[in-house]
């Protein structure tokens, strides 16, 4: 009698004890986002009852909270869903690859059973599953936030104001036919059309370039909107404000004007909101990724490029009451990661400086602004750790040294990556810029198929520990 009340009261809270956490992981292409998810996964998967060494920051994995994690049926069907396998097959490959670069939007599911070890409930052996749902979006979407609250003329206006350096140059082949246009005269479809793939390859040449911020964002990962005419529209750069004003007064239904500035209408209002409205809306936790250490090997203006990118994505979360965000979407987050990623190409003696790097890219001057009711933290990680380091003693000083195989010619090399600025470096240091940060080929995986990690477990430790 007593042991059916006590199996019906445990029954009742474990049901009580079933949640779900959505999760967003975003950043620009190549930041690291699948390497990340892919990691994450993994290290989750492989938390047994015995040794979860690989874990030794995330107290679950050590108080044996954690009874088992599972892959199970992701909860949108209509979302590709993230293709862990195929990512681990690939480190698992001789030698081992990277996991194959993806676009778009794609989702994962884990269970993770649990059972407290602390706090009122234990006596009752409280049981839950905490439904884990993991979620890939490119940080190139967020940087359209700023479209719903300019009109087409106004969107100009700022693009022309961009257009300088590297910019400037590479436009050159799509302006100058724009230029020829008669903006007030009937659209010929096909040179809209043409003119919208002219100014689609300068955006993607600016991409090559290290050149990140980039409107509108789905004009470089289109997916299922390749060719279509929402896509094609694109700024007036050529004309000054009062040519673009008179345009607004007197183009024709039917002229090129006309139609591209309801083409730009249409894709604020659809595919900008509705991205906003379908996954913004429903994320509890975000991680932001980005890889601050790529843009120090190009040019001063990349860097640059990079931090007006970055400030664009944090100014999606920090939203007051009066937000545009805010009133548009009312989104639900309390918990916000920055994860500076592929850690493991400098020395851990440097991760302070490139964690002090990405808040000083992130916020004007390092301004630690806080967010209305969002817990936030500012980390360095690698996902998929490609490096081992040595410490080598000279002359009684410590010397750091990370040993790897080098992407470009596959050799095993050992170097002294150097230092990483702690601020934004100076024109002087663009003028000496001696940073090489290589590509390196993934390690092998050992026999457990644990994949090796730089602090990932302190990643975990932040996003899942309050709900276990
Ligand atoms: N060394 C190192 N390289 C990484 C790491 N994570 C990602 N990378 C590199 O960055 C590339 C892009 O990563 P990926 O996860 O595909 O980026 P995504 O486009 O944001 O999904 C990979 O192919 C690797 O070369 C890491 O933790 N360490
Ligand atoms: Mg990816």
């Amino acid at each position: 009698m007593l042991y059916s009340f006590r199996k019906e009261l445990n029954d009742a809270i474990n049901r009580g004890f079933d949640r779900t956490l959505r999760l967003a992981v975003t950043g620009l292409s190549r930041s690291g986002k699948t390497a990340f998810i892919t990691s994450l996964i993994n290290q989750l998967l492989n938390i047994d009852r015995n040794d979860n060494n690989h874990l030794p920051l995330f107290e679950a994995a050590h108080n044996n909270t954690i009874i088992g994690v599972k892959r199970i049926a992701q909860s949108d069907l209509s979302v590709s869903r993230f293709d862990y396998e195929g990512n681990i097959q690939a480190l698992n490959e001789i030698p081992p690859q990277w996991p194959k670069s993806t676009e778009g939007v794609s989702e994962t599911r884990l269970a993770i059973r649990y059972q407290r070890q602390s706090g009122l409930m234990r006596h009752f052996k409280e049981k839950g599953t905490l439904y884990l749902d993991i979620f890939d979006y490119p940080g190139e979407w967020l940087l359209d936030l700023p479209l719903l609250n300019l009109s087409y003329v106004q969107w100009s206006q700022q693009q022309q104001s961009l257009l300088q350096g590297k910019r400037q140059e590479l436009a050159q082949n799509w302006l100058e036919k724009v230029k020829k246009l008669d903006l007030s005269a009937v659209v010929n479809e096909d040179i809209l059309a043409q003119l919208a793939k002219d100014y689609t390859v300068f955006l993607f040449d600016c991409k090559a370039e290290g050149l990140h911020f980039i409107q509108p964002g789905r004009f470089v990962l289109p997916r299922e909107l390749e060719n279509a005419p929402i896509l094609q529209f694109f700024p007036l750069v050529h004309l000054n404000q009062s040519q673009l004003l008179q345009l607004q007064q007197n183009a024709k239904e039917g002229s090129y004007f006309k139609v591209l500035t309801q083409r730009y209408d249409y894709y604020c209002q659809h595919v900008v909101k509705g991205f906003y409205h379908r996954y913004f809306s429903t994320i509890d936790r975000q991680v932001v990724l980005a890889d601050c250490l790529t843009p120090l090997n190009y040019s001063q203006q990349a860097f640059l490029d990079m931090q007006q990118v970055l400030q664009q994505l944090f100014s999606n979360f920090h939203y007051g009451k009066r937000s545009l965000i805010h009133r548009l979407f009312s989104p639900r987050i309390d918990k916000l990661m920055f994860i500076a990623t592929k850690a493991d190409h400098i020395t851990t003696d440097q991760l302070p400086n490139l964690i002090s790097l990405m808040r000083q890219l992130l916020q004007e001057g390092g301004r630690h602004a806080e967010y209305e009711g969002i817990d936030t933290e500012y980390t360095a990680i690698a996902a998929i750790r490609a490096t081992k380091q040595w410490m080598i003693k000279q002359d009684g000083k410590r010397i750091y040294a990370l040993q790897g195989i080098r992407s470009s010619d596959k050799q095993q090399v050992t170097l002294y990556p150097g230092s990483v600025p702690s601020r934004l470096p100076n024109k002087q240091f663009w003028q000496n810029q001696n940073f090489e940060f290589d590509q390196f080929e993934p390690q092998p995986l050992d026999n457990s198929s644990v994949i090796p990690h730089l602090r990932m477990d302190s990643v975990l430790q932040f996003l899942l520990s309050d709900k276990l």
